[in-house]
């Protein structure tokens, strides 16, 4: 059955109609699991911003901003069903278009009706406060959004990236422009299709495909923006960052991370085992939060470090379709710097102490990379420093609390930590002393916790999406004090 968005030319979404690129050119649109070219994106350009920008601007000073908090919640809500019922459909897109296995492709499209839900629930429970002040003096907070809010999206999660971002601008009434990656666009575009099926008005929503330096930058410029989330490297968002100071525009960065997960001996490795493997196997290792270091007690490294070389042996990576335990990487140009990285590894004496397969009859100019397990690796190499992205998960050992702590935040990133004890005052020692902006506790990541705040310190950024507290991040605080004897 042809796929309505796939199997064509793609356009922008703007003002709730499909627009061509102002200079007509366009982007290829490649399949990771066999390299080859299936669609096409319009290729934006400054114009094109221009053009979004415009027309966010007239729904947030017209209808969009007329719209009262429970309509907009009940437009989220909508969004949320139509979704649902196109899970199937979305799922196979993005797993098509980014490599990801199927079954990953339709988590993410369940969990963007989550966070539809969820952001509709909320969308008329913000409100501010009335402040105690002098006799003949009554003063309030009011939460009101931005205006126009900027999302540019990376290619690893479009669908849960884009929920947790414009989900959350939404229901506090901004307009958003958004700037899906060049490599992973086609859900979205499908995803502002039924935006607009579940009563987005003209403008609210728009999506301007393209090149980062180019429609990407053109967006992070633009003076008519008032508030940018970025996610992505943190070259690229230092110079998002940059660019919007020079109009004094706030941003919330998510920059990804080289999150640890420590293995303290009492821990129950029956469960933590599946737990540390699928942290950075998940989507090939291209997860901002991968659990991409482990660091193990030494009274139990022998044993963990042998179930886990037993089980990266048994993992199969092969096309999307296929739904192995992972997929390709999303472009030859991920993959050659993963491969750039295992290279180094070699070079500096880390062999590989254990890894998978790709299957035979994987199609040859897939992007594939089998998972790879660096065994013993000191805290000053690169393989521990560095966010990867990729399946590469490194193992490194420590003799007491003190080192585990040391190790975890030796570190340029913050963004999480994962703790595997049954005692519950190291616990929250460790907890206290890591410095990420989240830490888990005998599981990682909470199985995407759409509720629950995230983002990162240091390298990883600043701000914080996902669950109530990034609403306070999409809406900026007037405060009114009225005199009134
Ligand atoms: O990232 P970029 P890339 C990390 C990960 C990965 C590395 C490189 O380590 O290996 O970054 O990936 C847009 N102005 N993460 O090159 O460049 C771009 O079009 C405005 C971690 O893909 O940061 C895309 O939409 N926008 C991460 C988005 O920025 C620009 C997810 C991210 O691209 C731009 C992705 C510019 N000048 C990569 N240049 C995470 N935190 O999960 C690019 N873009």
């Amino acid at each position: 059955m042809p796929n309505p968005v796939s199997d064509q030319q793609h356009h922008h979404f703007i003002d709730n109609l499909p627009v061509n690129a102002s200079t007509g050119e366009s982007i290829p649109v490649i399949d990771p699991s066999n390299g080859t070219i299936f669609a096409s994106l319009a290729r934006g350009s400054t114009a094109d911003i221009e053009k979004a920008v415009i027309a966010a601007r007239r729904a947030s000073e017209g209808v969009w901003g007329r719209t009262t908090a429970a309509e907009r919640g009940r437009i989220l809500a909508r969004w949320a069903a139509l979704v649902a019922d196109a899970v199937q459909e979305l799922g196979s897109l993005e797993s098509r278009d980014t490599g990801k296995p199927l079954r990953q492709g339709l988590a993410d499209a369940n969990a963007l009706v989550r966070y539809f839900e969820y952001y509709g629930g909320a969308a008329d429970k913000l409100h501010g406060q009335t402040i105690p002040y002098q006799n003949g003096y009554t003063v309030m907070t009011i939460r009101e959004p931005h205006g126009v809010t900027g999302h540019i999206i990376p290619w690893n999660y479009p669908m849960q990236i884009f929920g947790r971002s414009v989900g959350a601008a939404l229901a506090v009434g901004n307009a958003c422009v958004v700037k899906p990656a060049e490599d992973a666009c086609l859900s979205l575009l499908r995803v502002a299709q039924l935006g607009e099926q579940a009563g987005l008005p003209p403008g609210a929503l728009n999506i301007v495909t393209g090149y980062g330096a180019e429609a990407g930058q053109a967006l992070a410029d633009h003076p008519g923006i008032d508030h940018i989330s970025f996610t992505g490297s943190p070259e690229t968002g230092k110079r998002v960052a940059q660019s919007a100071a020079a109009h004094h525009c706030p941003v919330t960065l998510e920059l990804g991370g080289k999150s640890p997960q420590i293995i303290f001996d009492d821990a129950d490795l029956d469960e933590a085992l599946p737990v540390l493997v699928n942290a950075i196997i998940q989507n090939c290792g291209q997860t901002c939060s991968a659990g991409s270091r482990i660091l193990v007690a030494a009274g139990i490294w022998d044993e963990l470090l042998s179930r886990i070389i037993e089980r990266f042996g048994s993992l199969q990576v092969g096309p999307a379709a296929d739904d192995l335990d992972l997929g390709p990487l999303i472009s030859e140009k991920q993959l050659r710097r993963v491969q750039g990285f295992l290279e180094d590894a070699q070079q500096h004496g880390l062999a590989p102490a254990a890894q998978g397969t790709v299957v035979a009859g994987a199609p040859q100019d897939g992007f594939y990379q089998a998972p790879v397990l660096l065994a013993s690796v000191p805290s000053d190499n690169r393989m521990f420093q560095e966010e990867i992205f990729g399946p590469v998960l490194v193992a490194t050992r420590f003799n007491d609390e003190a080192q585990a702590l040391k190790l975890a935040n030796d570190s340029p990133y913050g963004l999480v930590a994962g703790l595997w004890t049954r005692d519950g005052a190291r616990q929250m020692r460790m907890a206290r002393g890591i410095r990420t902006g989240q830490v888990f506790i005998n599981n990682y990541g909470a199985g995407g916790g759409v509720e629950l705040p995230f983002g990162g310190v240091k390298q990883s950024g600043y701000g914080r999406e996902k669950g109530f507290e990034a609403l306070y991040g999409f809406t900026t605080l007037k405060t009114i004090a009225m005199r009134h004897g």
